[in-house]
C-alpha cells in the first residue's frame, strides 16, 4: 500500500482540548504543517475512556506538525484564538474543558510564554488546565474524520487507497480533506501542496486522480 502522508522534517506533537474534538480536527487539518489529527481523551486519570464514559477526561485533538514549517507558538495562538478560554467550562464536567498537555519543558516554557502575552493583551486570566504529558487514549473511529465521513461517496473512493482504517485516519490526506469539508482550506490549495509531500510518483498519481475524480 502507498503512503499519502507529507514528509516532514521535524515531528512535534500537541495535544489540545477545546470543546467537542470534531471541530479541532477539522480546524488544525487545513495547516500545511500540520501532518496528521486524531481526536480522543486526556487529562484524567480513569482508564481507558470512551466517549460515553469519558470519567474525569476532556476531549483532544492530538496533532503532529512539522516544526520546520509551523511553529508551536502558531499551534497556540490559533488554539487560544479559536475557543473561549477565560470562561469557566465545567459544564459537563471536565468533557468540554481548556486543556493543553505540554509533551515536554520546552514545550511548556514556550506555552507559559504565549499564555502571559495573551492575558496581558486580553487583561483576563487563561483558565486552560496545562498538564504535563499525560497519556492520550484515541477515541472510537467513529470520532476520527468526523466531518469527511457525513460525505458517503468521498469516503468510498478514499478508503481504497488504504490499508485499515488507522492509515486512512493518520494520513494528511484525511486530514486535509476533513478540513476542506468544513470550509477550512481550499481543495485547490490541497493539490497545490501535494507536489511538496515527497510522495513517490505512483502514490502521487494515485493521489491527484482521485481528487480529480471525488464526488461529495
Ligand atoms: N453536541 C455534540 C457534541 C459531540 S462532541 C464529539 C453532539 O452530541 O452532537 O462532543
Amino acid at each position: 500500500m502507498h503512503n499519502f502522508n507529507r514528509r516532514a522534517k521535524q515531528l512535534e506533537t500537541v495535544t489540545l482540548g477545546m470543546g467537542c474534538f470534531w471541530g479541532p480536527e477539522s480546524q488544525f487539518g487545513q495547516y500545511p504543517g500540520v501532518i496528521r489529527t486524531q481526536t480522543g481523551f486526556s487529562g484524567g486519570t480513569s482508564p481507558d475512556p470512551t466517549y460515553r464514559n469519558i470519567g474525569d477526561h476532556t476531549e483532544v485533538v492530538q496533532i503532529v506538525f512539522d516544526a520546520s514549517l509551523m511553529t508551536y507558538e502558531d499551534i497556540l495562538n490559533i488554539f487560544w484564538d479559536s475557543h473561549d478560554a477565560f470562561k469557566d467550562r465545567y459544564y459537563k464536567e471536565r468533557q468540554y474543558i481548556s486543556l493543553l498537555i505540554v509533551h515536554s519543558t520546552e514545550q511548556l516554557g514556550k506555552a507559559e510564554k504565549v499564555k502571559k502575552e495573551r492575558e496581558n493583551r486580553y487583561g483576563k486570566q487563561i483558565k486552560t488546565d496545562i498538564q504535563y504529558d499525560l497519556p492520550f487514549y484515541p477515541a472510537e473511529d467513529r470520532h476520527q474524520k468526523y466531518f469527511l465521513k457525513r460525505f458517503d461517496k468521498a469516503t468510498a473512493s478514499l478508503f481504497p487507497l488504504f490499508s485499515d482504517h488507522k492509515s486512512f485516519v493518520h494520513s494528511t490526506i484525511a486530514a486535509r480533506l476533513n478540513g476542506f469539508v468544513r470550509e477550512n482550506g481550499r481543495l485547490d490549495n490541497i493539490k497545490d501542496e501535494i507536489s511538496d509531500w515527497q510522495l513517490t510518483k505512483e502514490a502521487e498519481t494515485i493521489l491527484r486522480e482521485t481528487l480529480r475524480d471525488i464526488r461529495w
